[in-house]
């Protein structure tokens, strides 16, 4: 019996040193051993729950070894592991719910009324966490005695390890679906690229719903044999608290800024460390000198996105150039091409960035016209970001063709927002824009133009922000409304989001 992925995670291990996990109160540990045989009792109780080969399991549970174990245990069973946002409302939720139609749903244990008002009872499981720290749930009660089905489900390489949904510029999240070899072979190119080893310990802080957190860190440090150290999220203290005991940590550009504002962050803090990874979102050149003036190490900055995983990386050895992400990985192929005819530019002239590669996935879930327009007959995909490449081979991030606004490593599209925005009562039409934040990266701003009747009487911002907040993730809700006349039109009639943008370019500053 073989299955591609959950094999090489596991042969990682056989090199391991003992306690692959440290849970955030740094008290609880579980062994590499403890971990698989969770995994095992997890992976059985899906398959008598009902799951076959190829269906989805959907998860939205908050971080904690457990939920990273169902990830693991999802794969063992042969299933499709889907991970969930959990700050997704119920009116998110019930469509992937009904686009995925998964078997068998995991919810927070607060949760799990709406989990039964999502699909039938018998198939929803609950998982309960203090501070980071799994304590109950129908999971794991119903995982605790069962005897474990000695045979992995058989995968192959091409077969579908995991969905992971991503906003679409027309509001609707589309599945990119993600194969055994995709996650696979940039786990081991990133191994080799960035010299993990069964000796490194990562100091894990970010969510395990995406595909930084879950597949870049988990992945590679299963792969290598390393440990981790899970925090439940980012705490510049728990961070400070923890950094001695690491050997790396990897961060959206928000953690770097925020370990900088500290003035505990310093030298000292970090001698021992050996890298320092960011992604998901562009890190100023500022933010980089102004790193490794404090510590003396310079970040290294990748590239990457849902559909493809990893496609660029600074050198481990070499030249970590501030501003850019670095060369194509080893085995990922890049062009930049006219957004309009789909022809390579010329060198050095900015267009659209295409990759190909085996980390590139294999289409979105029921949505062919949409994968035929994003995947193209050759194998590259088109990425939306618009870049350069320099006489050297690095890539530079200089935009988006698509109507997309990073906040804090999250992505939110404004198309979602403004369809939600323009169905509230007195509302005319919206515009949503990110807009530079120091914090965040980027922040939301929705211009709307209410009815007539509807100024000032009733209609405000707060208001509007509190009725998005019913269908729609907080971290996706605007931080500020303006109420404006008519929004700026090209004569073709289209919203003008650039002029929108230098208008409130300093509300946040
Ligand atoms: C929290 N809030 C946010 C965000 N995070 N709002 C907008 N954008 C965000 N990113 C909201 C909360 O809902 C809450 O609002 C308030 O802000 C809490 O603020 P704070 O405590 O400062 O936030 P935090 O809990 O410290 O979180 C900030 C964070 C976090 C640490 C930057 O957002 C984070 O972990 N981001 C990482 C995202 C990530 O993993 N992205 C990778 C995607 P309220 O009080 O109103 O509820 S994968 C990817 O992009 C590709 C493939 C790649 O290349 O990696
Ligand atoms: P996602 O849709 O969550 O997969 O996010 C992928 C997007 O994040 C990419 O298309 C880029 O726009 C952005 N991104 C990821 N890493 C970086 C980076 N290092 N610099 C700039 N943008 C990035």
């Amino acid at each position: 019996m073989s299955n591609t992925l959950f094999d090489a995670l596991l042969q990682g291990r056989s090199t391991g040193n003992g306690d692959l996990f440290i849970a955030a109160d740094g008290s609880t540990c579980m062994s590499d051993q403890a971990f698989f045989d969770l995994v095992g009792r997890l992976s059985t109780l899906l398959i008598h729950t009902g799951v076959l080969p190829g269906e989805r399991v959907a998860v939205q549970v908050p971080k904690c070894i457990e939920a990273l174990a169902l990830y693991v245990a999802c794969l063992r069973a042969g299933a499709v592991f889907l991970p969930l946002n959990t700050a997704y409302t119920e009116s998110e939720l019930t469509y992937f719910i009904n686009d995925a139609a998964p078997t068998v749903l995991v919810v927070d244990a607060q949760c799990q009324a709406m989990g039964e008002r999502l699909m039938d009872a018998s198939r929803v499981f609950s998982l309960a966490t203090e501070r980071g720290v799994a304590c109950g749930g129908s999971v794991l009660s119903a995982a605790a005695n069962i005897t474990v089905i000695a045979d992995v489900v058989t995968r192959h390489g091409d077969d579908l390890a995991a969905i992971l949904y991503t906003s679409g510029t027309t509001g609707r999240s589309k599945g990119a679906m993600l194969t055994h070899d995709n996650l696979l072979s940039n786990g081991v190119t990133l191994v080799n690229a960035w010299r993990f080893t069964a000796n490194d310990v990562l100091l894990h802080a970010l969510p395990i719903f995406h595909t930084h957190g879950l597949f870049v860190a988990c992945n590679v440090l299963m792969l290598s044999g390393g440990r981790m150290l899970f925090q439940p999220g980012f705490s510049t203290d728990a961070i400070l608290g923890a950094l001695s005991q690491a050997t790396t940590l990897m961060g959206v550009p928000t953690f770097y800024t925020r370990l900088l504002a500290d003035q505990r962050f310093s030298r000292d803090c970090v001698n021992h460390m050996r890298l320092f990874v960011s992604g998901s979102a562009p890190l100023l050149a500022d933010t980089h000198r102004a790193f490794e003036q404090r510590t003396g190490q310079r970040i290294l900055e990748r590239y990457g996105m849902t559909e493809t995983n990893m496609n660029t990386s600074n050198p481990y050895e070499g030249e970590r150039i501030a501003g850019t992400v670095g060369p194509p990985l080893p085995g990922v192929e890049v062009r930049i091409c006219d957004a309009h005819t789909g022809a390579e530019v010329a060198p050095g002239d900015v267009g659209v960035l295409q990759v190909r590669g085996p980390n590139v996935f294999v289409g979105y879930w029921q949505m062919p016209d949409k994968t035929r327009e994003e995947l193209l007959p050759d194998g590259f995909f088109i990425t939306g970001d618009l870049a350069i490449i320099d006489e050297k081979g690095y890539v530079t991030i200089v935009g988006r063709s698509k109507d997309l606004i990073i906040c804090g490593g999250y992505n939110i599209y404004p198309k979602e927002l403004e369809q939600v925005i323009d169905q509230l009562p007195g509302v005319s039409e919206s515009a949503v824009v990110g807009v530079p934040h120091t914090d965040f990266g980027e922040a939301v701003v929705a211009a709307v133009v209410a009815e007539p009747t509807a100024v000032g009487r009733t209609l405000n911002g707060e208001q509007i922000i509190t009725q998005l907040g019913e269908s729609l993730a907080r971290f996706k809700l605007p931080r500020k409304v303006f109420f404006v006349d008519e929004l700026p039109r090209n004569t073709m009639g289209k919203v003008q989001k650039n002029r929108l943008r230098e208008q409130w370019q300093q509300v946040f500053s």
